[in-house]
Formats: structure tokens, sequence, C-alpha cells
């Protein structure tokens, strides 16, 4: 199933390999994947070194047992580190967010987030990081900081104003209400949400969707449509227009080359219904 590679094993995150799928879970179930210092930790280096996996197509990020994430850790992550010194909380908060959102966000390879339980409060940030999200319609989910004291940091209500209605957002932020997969799916915090029963093969076929199209391509452009969100339009038809030509020049396949002989000299294929062949 997975060919060899670096060891990626960890205490609280768990990686398996499968057909161009990285599937990275957040691994531990019995405090319903609470994110620690130490997941943290790991979750960096993990998805630091995916990035150049040959391994790693396609990065699933989903959570052991009954959850996807209860969120940061109100022990290790709150408590804990309240008694450290403020360098000290630094390095724990900006380890945080280097995963949970610097990373995925930028991430050089297709991200979905599977969203198989329990969503809280930190949690948002990498499900909102990651490109495209799946969720079982029984997931649960909640801005429950309101419920314990706390306003969402470490970017959660940042990525929520990039995903949510502001009345959506603002309701979730103030209530801490919780809702299911399916509201998700319709407030389109999430792309899809199915039962949880079809979750797994679900999302693989999603991936397996993104591994048969261009990848060098599709890499530029998420992050194209990333970055013109906040260009003008002048700035975004020149920067468009030149990542464009910079793409011609890496794509070792030359897809769009193929794409435009299929089509106009072999009319083997037709892209509006379908990807072009690139096996030649
Ligand atoms: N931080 C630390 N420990 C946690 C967390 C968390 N976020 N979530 C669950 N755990 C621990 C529990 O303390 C418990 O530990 P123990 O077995 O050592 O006593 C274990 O996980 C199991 O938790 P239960 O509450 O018993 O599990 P249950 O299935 O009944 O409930 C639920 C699950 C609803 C997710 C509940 O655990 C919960 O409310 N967790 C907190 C959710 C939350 O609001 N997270 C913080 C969001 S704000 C932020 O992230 C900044
Ligand atoms: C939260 C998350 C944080 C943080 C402070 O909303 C608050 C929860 C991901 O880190 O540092």
């Amino acid at each position: 199933m997975s060919e060899a590679g670096p060891d990626l094993s960890a205490s609280c995150v768990d990686v398996t390999f499968e057909d161009g799928i990285a599937w990275v879970t957040l691994n531990r179930p019995e405090k319903r994947n609470a994110m620690s210092p130490t997941l943290n930790r790991e979750m960096l280096e993990i998805i630091e070194a995916l990035e150049t996996d040959e391994r790693c197509k396609v990065l699933i990020l989903t959570g052991a047992g009954e959850s996807f994430s209860a969120g940061m850790d109100l022990k290790e992550y709150f408590r804990e580190v309240d008694g450290l010194s403020p360098a000290e909380v630094r390095r724990v908060r900006q380890t945080a967010y280097a995963w949970q959102w610097r990373r995925l966000m930028n991430y050089p390879k297709p991200t979905i987030a599977m969203v198989n339980g329990w969503c809280f409060g930190g949690a948002f940030t990498p499900l909102i990081a990651c490109d495209l999200s799946v969720a079982a319609n029984e997931a649960v989910f909640g801005l429950s900081e309101i419920n314990w004291g706390i306003i969402p940091g470490g970017n959660v209500t940042k990525a929520v104003c990039d995903k949510l209605r502001p009345a959506d957002a603002m309701l979730y932020i103030m209530t801490g209400r919780n809702f299911d997969g399916v509201k998700a799916a319709d407030m389109g915090l999430v792309n899809e949400a199915v039962p949880r029963a079809q979750l797994r093969d679900h999302t693989r076929a999603l991936a397996k969707e993104l591994m048969s199209k261009n990848l060098l391509v599709m890499n530029a452009a998420k992050i194209a449509l990333k970055q013109v969100r906040t260009m003008t339009w002048e700035q975004a038809e020149d920067y468009l227009g030149a990542k464009a030509g910079q793409l011609r020049g890496q794509d070792t396949e030359r897809g769009r080359e193929k794409g435009l002989t299929q089509f106009l000299d072999e009319k083997s294929f037709k892209p509006g219904l379908g990807a072009y062949r690139r096996d030649e």
C-alpha cells in the first residue's frame, strides 16, 4: 500500500499512505483529538515533511474515533501554559498557528478536511485552511469559546470571516450554539455533507478526482484564487497573466499543449466533458 519513505511516526498524529493520498489523522481519540502543544509540534513537522514527500499527492486531514477535534486542549494548551514565560507562551502559540493556517493555507498540494465528528473552536482554523472539506451529516460543530469565557482567538475569528456569511458568523460566535454537518454544508462552511457511513469513500473519491488532473496547474489555480481576492481588478489581471505565463514554463507535463492537440487535431477529448489524456 505505501512505498518506502521517511518515518513519520508520532504520538498524537497518524499518517498512512494510500495510492497518492496521505491520510493525516489527529490521533488522541481519548481526548477527543484536542490539540495539545505536543500534537501541534508533531503536526507541523509532519505536514512540512509531506510537502516534499512523493507519496503524498493529496492530503486529507481527519480525526481518530468519534471526533474531528474538540479544539485546543484546555489543559495542556491553556491551563499549563498560563504559568510559562511570555517567550514560552509565544512559542507554544506560534507552533499551533504555524500548522493550523500558515502552512496549511498555502500548502503546495491539494488539502481536504474530512470532518468525521466533533469540531469545536480552534478546530475551525485547520478546517477552513484546507482547500476543500467534507463533513459527516452527523458531525457536530460549535464555536464554543463563549461557553467557557474566551473569544475565538488563534485566528478562528479570521477563518470564520472567510467562510461564513456575516450574519451566521455573528450568531454562532455570540451563542456558541452547535450545528450539524448538513447545516455546515448549507452555510458553505464545508463543501459537502454525507452520511457518516459514506464519509471515507466519498472523500477518497474526491481526492482521486483531484489526482486525475494536472496537480501543478491545480496548485497554481488555487493559490491564484486566494491571492486575487484582495487585489484590485487591475492587479488581478496582471497577476493572472503573469502566473499563466510562468506556469507554461514550469509544466513539464506540457498539459496546455496536450489539451490543444487532443482537442483541435486529434479530436480525442473535449475539455468541457473531462480532462485531457496525460499518459502520452
Ligand atoms: N481540551 C482538553 N481535554 C478535552 C477537550 C479539550 N478541548 N475535549 C475533550 N477533552 C477530554 C476530556 O477532558 C476527557 O478527558 P478525561 O477522560 O481525562 O476526563 C476526554 O477528553 C473525553 O471527553 P468527554 O467530555 O468525556 O467526552 P464526551 O464524548 O462526553 O464529549 C465533547 C465530547 C462534547 C467534545 C466534550 O469533550 C467537550 O465539550 N469538549 C470541549 C469542546 C470545546 O469547547 N473545546 C474548546 C473550544 S475553544 C478553543 O479551541 C480555543
Ligand atoms: C483559540 C485558539 C488558539 C488560541 C487562542 O479559539 C484561542 C480558540 C489556535 O489557538 O491561541
